[in-house]
């Protein structure tokens, strides 16, 4: 059966999701929904994009985008306050990894950002960057809960459609999912020495790895 699979905040960790992908081997019928985030922080974002580009013609890849996305768009059109902004919240990590010059950004990076989604959604799960407003359609979602606003101490409600929500952006410190039936974070900070997640939101099968290329796998329901 066709896998429809979510994979959490990459944040450069290439080494965490070239050892994902070899576990999941996804084929080309399989859905991999990638919630954001794909640059900054980590010490790999140059080679975390050319493996985004690469799924690209290998599976069926959804693409969303992240704040960090966004961040990294407004640094490089508008440069000046906007690029030191970004450099600060983890971008020194990205231009670091392109030789230290924003110029070696190559084109097929920046037109695969361009066609990253605000969104994705499927009979069952909806799949967002960050949060989400309970009573809005997907298509009225404000930026600032689609990109920016973290899980903490308030959990949002089900959303009105039923569907359970597929989230990233508020890491995990501990490198666990925090589960719930109508919302899953899987945000499980990699770039801070602990997983990047993949999940099967049909089956519950989920696999991590980390920077080491450690992996591990379980199901939602044996946890
Ligand atoms: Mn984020």
């Amino acid at each position: 059966m066709d896998r429809t699979i979510a994979i959490g905040d990459i944040h450069g960790c290439a080494t965490a999701l070239q050892a994902l992908l070899d576990a999941i081997e996804p084929t080309s019928t399989d859905t991999m929904v990638t919630l954001g985030d794909y640059v900054d922080r980590g010490m790999e974002s140059s080679r975390v994009l050319e493996m985004m580009t690469e799924l690209v013609s290998s599976t069926r890849l959804i693409p969303l985008i992240g704040n960090h996305e966004l961040m990294m768009f407004k640094a490089l059109k508008n440069r000046g306050d906007d690029l030191n902004f970004w450099m600060t919240h983890g971008g020194n990590a990205t231009v670091a990894s392109y030789g230290g010059r924003v110029q070696n950004i190559p084109q097929h990076h920046l037109t695969f950002l361009s066609h990253c989604v605000r969104f994705h959604e499927t009979d069952s799960h909806f799949f967002v960057h960050a949060n989400y407003v309970p009573d809005l359609p997907l298509e009225e979602q404000p930026d600032e809960m689609l990109f920016w606003e973290h899980i903490k101490e308030h959990i949002p409600p089900p959303h009105f459609s039923g569907k359970t929500a597929v989230v990233g952006h508020t890491p995990q410190g501990d490198g666990e999912m925090l589960i719930f039936d109508h919302l899953h974070v899987i945000d499980t900070y990699c770039y801070g020495d602990q997983w990047l997640t993949a999940l099967d939101v049909n089956t519950g099968d989920f696999w991590q790895a980390d920077n080491n290329a450690e992996l591990r796998r379980g199901n939602l329901e044996a946890t």
